[in-house]
């Protein structure tokens, strides 16, 4: 209630046109310049960030409002997130890749030469984020995966993962690919140059940008991506292109977290005699039982200490 003396001021009348607000998903990132797709009409429309503090990230939803005289948007706030996929960044804090995602798909192929740590980095976050995943193995445009990545692609269907062998060039098993993504909002990450951007041409037909693998100085490869975009899928669902990357590991808080990423791991770790059990050198534990009697890859597990460490050495501080 106002108090009298307002409630008696004759109203003045609002010089600034009242602001609509929009429920919204960020739809690709450009720095502090975001495309949103608006929910109630399916429109897509360009805006800006209200403050410095608000970092909304490629698939989160947002309230934006109109501005007057201006055709932009301004986004005013960050829904609640179902999951966050992250890494730490330089200085040791986390950074969000995207956010709402339902479905990680990681890419590799025979060139650049699969880093299989990577690939199990990505699957760990998977799991933190509690959604599904799979491993796409493109750029086998006609045969088979070569035996050393059949091998490895082996063991990830052992641990029931879907794993696709395809190629974005000649489209050679692109519908498995389609199957397992449609109705998800999915996204595509890797090692730079592997063919995220050519696999999600194909899956939507569309027009993302692709490039050679570039052998620039250092070997260290060109990055043709440089924003996260989410495009439609023709048979429902949306699929999130994002950056190629030189490494990757989530950022995760706590060490007893990551045994979660690495379900092999986890699914033994209640056998072990410690409820703490790290599983390296603790005794009576059931993953090493399970490494030694080969039910455990070495790799998986060596990913897994990897992970570990690393996790140990971001919450020191030395990252
Ligand atoms: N032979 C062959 N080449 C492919 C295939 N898919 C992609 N390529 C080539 O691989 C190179 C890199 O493809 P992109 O789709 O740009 O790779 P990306 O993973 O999006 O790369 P970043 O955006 O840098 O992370 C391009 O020269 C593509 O033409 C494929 O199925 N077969
Ligand atoms: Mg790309
Ligand atoms: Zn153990």
């Amino acid at each position: 209630m106002l108090p009298r003396y307002a409630r008696n001021k004759p109203q003045h009348r609002q010089r600034r046109a009242v602001s609509k607000r929009h429920e919204a998903v960020v739809i690709a990132t450009f720095g502090r310049r975001m495309n949103l797709r608006i929910l109630a009409d399916g429109t897509t429309v360009r805006a800006r960030i209200k403050g410095r503090d608000l970092k909304p990230v490629c698939g989160d939803r947002v309230l934006a409002e109109t501005i007057e005289n201006e055709p932009d948007l301004l986004i005013v706030e960050i829904l609640p997130r179902d999951n966050e996929l992250t890494r730490p960044n330089m200085r040791g804090k986390t950074e969000i890749l995207a956010a709402n995602i339902d479905f990680v798909a990681v890419a590799c192929a025979a060139v650049p030469r699969p880093d299989w740590y990577i690939v199990d980095r990505y699957l760990c976050a998977a799991e933190l984020m509690r959604v599904k995943a799979a491993i796409v193995f493109n750029k086998v445009d006609d045969g088979s995966a070569e035996p050393e990545a059949a091998e490895e692609l082996a063991v990830y269907r052992a641990l029931d993962y879907d794993t696709v062998v395809c190629s974005a060039k000649t489209e050679r098993n692109m519908d498995a690919l389609e199957s397992i993504l449609e109705q998800h909002v999915a996204i595509i990450v890797g090692q730079s140059g592997v063919g995220k951007s050519s696999l999600i041409n194909v899956l939507t037909q569309g027009e993302q940008r692709t490039a050679a693998v570039s052998t620039a100085k250092g070997g260290e490869g060109r990055h043709t991506t440089v924003n996260s975009v989410m495009l439609a899928q023709p048979r429902g669902g949306y699929v999130v292109d994002s950056p190629g990357v030189r490494d990757y590991a989530p950022a995760i808080a706590e060490p007893a977290e990551v045994e979660f990423g690495f379900r092999e791991i986890h699914g033994r770790s209640e056998h072990c005699r410690f409820a703490n059990c790290r599983h390296r050198h603790e005794p009576g534990c059931a993953v090493k039982a399970a490494l030694e009697s080969g039910d455990i890859s070495e790799r998986r597990y060596e990913s897994y200490k990897r992970m570990l460490l690393l996790t140990e050495q971001q919450g020191r501080g030395r990252y």
